[in-house]
């Protein structure tokens, strides 16, 4: 089988629609096909401030809902990043062929560091895009299912895996960024036309995996619509209507042209309720199979550990190799 690669940062409590719609739906239905590595990004989650002991309660929680929107861990390799230390290893290998200037202009770095300002804006932040190339190259990776916003990440991961194989020797596979659909990309209910974030300023805009029902039927009550009163997609004149109908779509399976039919000539209060009732359906038996998942906080560390183990295997081939190519004397 073809291998896949992807991962999430463990940066929030909970996912949101956008992480459930734009990549765990996604990973389920390809994790069939693929021999899939699904990755909870610890190490790159440090490139933020964080809490100690909140970030390893946002690791668990965060592989508890992969499980519990149903990433199997008998099929798939779900694992936490910094549990396969050949991450960090082959990231600083890479770090040394890739130019001061190319990684300078990774757009995501400029507008993080902009954000951050000069004083919060660490190296690790500047080398992010490194370390995510030395993740999917680890596992001899085909595909790379991200956001639009990772394209330029990925193209990177493989102008540094032509260059290794040219420099060393046929060393890494050069995987292929599979960029989901703009119909998967999710905004946010009060602001909607900047994409749903989990670190995202206001809460009432986001749509939590593990918000209570009745708080996720109210956020869409409340969501940002206009004054046309008609229930139809238009992104451009009516960006609130059709990021719900998107959603809508996306997790019912149906098509938006039958939606907006089903809904013609109703009001925006009636087709809120159907999306809400379709939400909380969705995301109720997802609830509450990860809380469960968290009550045995034990087993969870077991799984986690043993897909880790099936990682490293496949991850230390492939830093032995690179270590061998690039001269690196080995221990005996
Ligand atoms: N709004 C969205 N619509 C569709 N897909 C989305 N993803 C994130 N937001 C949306 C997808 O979810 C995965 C999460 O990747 P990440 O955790 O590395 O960070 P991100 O893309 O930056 O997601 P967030 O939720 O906005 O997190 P923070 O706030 O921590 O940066 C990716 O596959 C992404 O495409």
């Amino acid at each position: 089988k073809p291998r896949l690669y992807s991962g999430m940062q463990p940066s929030a409590d909970s996912l949101q629609i956008g992480n459930y719609i734009g990549a765990l739906m996604q990973w389920r239905d390809l994790q069939e096909a693929y021999e899939a590595f699904f990755s909870v990004v610890d190490l790159h989650a440090l490139t933020q401030p964080n809490d100690p002991a909140e970030l390893r309660a946002k690791t668990r929680r965060t592989a508890a809902q992969y499980i519990a929107a149903g990433i199997e861990p008998s099929k798939s390799t779900l694992y936490v990043q910094s549990h396969v230390p050949a991450h960090a290893e082959l990231a600083w290998i890479l770090s040394t062929i890739t130019g001061f200037g190319e990684a300078g202009r990774m757009t995501q770095f400029k507008d993080k560091s902009q954000r951050y300002g000069a004083d919060a804006t660490s190296v690790g932040l500047f080398t992010y895009p490194v370390l995510m190339a030395a993740d999917i190259l680890l596992y001899q990776t085909d595909i790379v299912p991200v956001g639009d916003d990772q394209k330029q990440h990925v193209e990177l991961t493989r102008d540094l895996a032509e260059r290794f194989n040219s420099r060393y020797g046929e060393t890494f596979r050069v995987p292929m960024p599979v960029i989901q659909q703009e119909t998967a990309r999710i905004y946010d209910l009060q602001n909607p036309t900047a994409k749903m974030s989990k670190s995202a300023e206001s809460d009432a805009g986001v749509l939590w995996l593990l918000d209570d029902p009745a708080v996720s039927a109210k956020k869409i009550m409340r969501a940002v619509t206009d004054s046309e009163g008609t229930v139809r997609y238009d992104r451009e004149a009516k960006p609130g209507v059709s990021n719900l109908l998107v959603i809508y779509a996306a997790l019912t399976g149906r098509q938006i042209p039958a939606i907006e039919d089903e809904y013609a000539g109703r009001g925006y209060g009636d087709f809120k309720k159907g999306l809400a009732e379709v939400v909380v359906n969705e995301f109720g038996p997802v609830r509450s199979r990860a809380l469960e998942l968290l009550d045995d906080p034990a087993e969870l560390d077991r799984v986690l550990a043993a897909n880790a183990a099936r990682a490293e295997a496949v991850a230390n081939a492939t830093l032995d190799d690179v270590y061998d190519r690039a001269g690196l004397l080995r221990r005996v």
